[in-house]
């Protein structure tokens, strides 16, 4: 799809983006999608006082009824999935089936939403007093601030939207200044949802709407404003560790929350027991995929002395037939960059590989197949230990090797850099696999077995430790970051019994 017919399907009018200061220009061949006039501080105050005054309503809605909007947004993305993955190719640059593949991500968490909202389970609690019942109770927080980046532009926002909603929430969304356009869709398409779900319900709809969801297109200055309001108890952050620092900071100095999703720098061990053909197909999708640009993608390999020379060979040969490409291209594996800054960034982490004593196998280059972008061939680099480069994330497709002999240096390794998000073993030895996933293995919030680092189901709570940030997201029971809890004890007897056996007779 081009994007005249993809703004269309979305917005109805081909050209909807045509004036504003802030020029999106699609990272495939530099084509300018759309202008558009970001967001000021003043006017991201106003949208946090309007999203604070819509929550006030939206608590009260009963969840199973606030999860009929979230099913409603289902539907809309199940409707506009061909359009939406296409946007998202065309601002982000990962290949169509990523795109739609992200898209299908937000199908899942509405369903997962609209199943939890029937489900914000609290406990009951045995008291020690005769006559008194403990339980916890959970309620909404208020208004939710999300941060999200360009490399997935519109998932992660679907994440905690849609559990923010069905927790009661209002919600802020400060998307990527590089991906404006997937964000205002995204809200075209939840007020779409919004439209036919206030039809079906007797509520205060002009209290609520727009006030429930506002987009602020805008850069740091927008996401300070968020950091820093006391309207915003929640804010959920992803980006770099970077960006995490500060942004967790001014929010703690408020005793905010915050749900930070910060770097990642994914390590996998290969064993001798492996099935190395399999663990060639996930070391390509985990570490070339995406051109490199998840937070969970595969950039160190600890490979066993004993096979490193198989696997390297086998690795190598299928970098060469990878298709770097336009990413509309079905045959194309690996699309582009995001901009030259990031082709700059891989250029620098090479060059200091090198200059480390790595040698690089394969790729680094620069390869033009489309004029315009800034498109890589994924790179292989044999490193000779694990040197300052392999402690940071450089979000483009380099895959670091090293070399391990006893398997206890291979988990050392692999828990030494600065970042815990998404960890792999590939083994068939079942005492190496679960040694990987105990509490003595693997320090990551994502630790799998026989599958790559990148490409989680939302089923799971996705996040991690360290400089990863701590915040989990999306499934399981993350519901838990965008409310309160509260305590409860009931007396339901005629004496006031003290917990603790004090006495306060008089
Ligand atoms: C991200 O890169 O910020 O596990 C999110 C994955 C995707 C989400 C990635 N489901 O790779």
């Amino acid at each position: 799809m081009q994007p005249a017919d993809i703004f269309t399907a979305l917005f109805g009018e081909p050209a909807p983006f045509a004036s504003g200061s802030q020029q999106v220009h699609s990272p495939i061949d530099g084509t300018l999608l759309g202008s558009l006039e970001p967001a000021s501080p003043p006017v991201a105050q106003q949208a946090i006082a309007h999203a604070h005054a819509a929550f006030l309503q939206w608590r009260t809605v009963p969840p199973p009824v606030r999860g009929e909007l979230v099913r409603e947004l289902g539907l809309q993305l199940r409707a506009h999935k061909p359009a939406l993955g296409a946007l998202v190719t065309w601002e982000s640059g990962k290949i169509l089936s990523e795109g739609l593949g992200e898209v299908q991500e937000m199908i899942d968490i509405c369903d997962f939403a609209v199943g939890l909202s029937r489900q914000l389970y609290g406990c009951t609690i045995a008291s020690e007093r005769t006559a008194h019942r403990m339980m916890e109770t959970w309620h909404p927080l208020g208004v939710t601030g999300i941060i999200t980046a360009f490399n997935f532009p519109v998932a992660v926002w679907a994440w905690n939207a849609t559990l923010a909603l069905v927790c009661g929430n209002s919600i802020v969304w400060k998307p990527s200044e590089k991906t404006p356009l997937t964000a205002l869709a995204c809200s075209r398409l939840l007020e779409r949802a919004w439209a036919a779900f206030a039809a079906q319900h007797d509520l205060p709809a002009a209290q609520l709407w727009p006030g429930l969801h506002a987009v602020l297109p805008g850069g740091a200055e927008i996401g300070a404003v968020l950091a820093q309001s006391p309207q915003v108890p929640v804010l959920s952050a992803t980006g770099s560790s970077r960006m995490g620092q500060q942004v967790g900071a001014q929010v703690a100095a408020r005793f905010g929350r915050s749900i930070l999703e910060l770097g990642g720098n994914n390590a996998m061990i290969v064993t001798p027991s492996a099935d190395l053909e399999l663990a060639a197909r996930a070391i390509t999708f985990s570490a070339a995929g995406t051109a490199g640009q998840r937070c969970t993608t595969l950039r160190r390999l600890i490979v066993h002395r004993d096979i490193s020379v198989q696997l390297t060979a086998r690795l190598q040969h299928i970098y060469a037939s990878i298709q770097v490409g336009h990413p509309l291209d079905p045959a194309t594996l690996v699309g582009p960059l995001i901009d030259a800054e990031a082709f700059d960034a891989m250029q620098a982490a090479l060059a200091q590989a090198r200059r480390e004593g790595g040698e690089v196998l394969c790729g680094g280059t620069r390869r033009t197949p489309v004029a315009g972008g800034w498109y890589a061939a994924p790179a292989l680099v044999r490193m000779p230990a694990q040197t300052a480069v392999m402690q940071r994330e450089t979000f483009a497709p380099i895959l670091y090797l090293l070399e391990y002999d006893a398997f206890e240096t291979a988990i050392a390794l692999h828990n030494a850099v600065p970042q815990g998000l998404s960890s792999a073993i590939f083994t068939r030895d079942m005492q190496e696999a679960e040694r990987f996933m105990s509490s003595a293995g693997s320090d990551c919030g994502i630790a799998n077995v026989n599958i790559g680092t990148s490409g989680a189901e939302i089923g799971g709570a996705f996040g991690g430790e360290k400089a990863t940030g701590g915040g989990r997201e999306a499934g399981s029971d993350a519901w838990r970051s965008y409310m309160r809890r509260a305590t409860n004890t009931i007396n339901y007897g005629d004496s006031l019994p003290l917990a603790q056996g004090v006495r306060f007779d008089f």
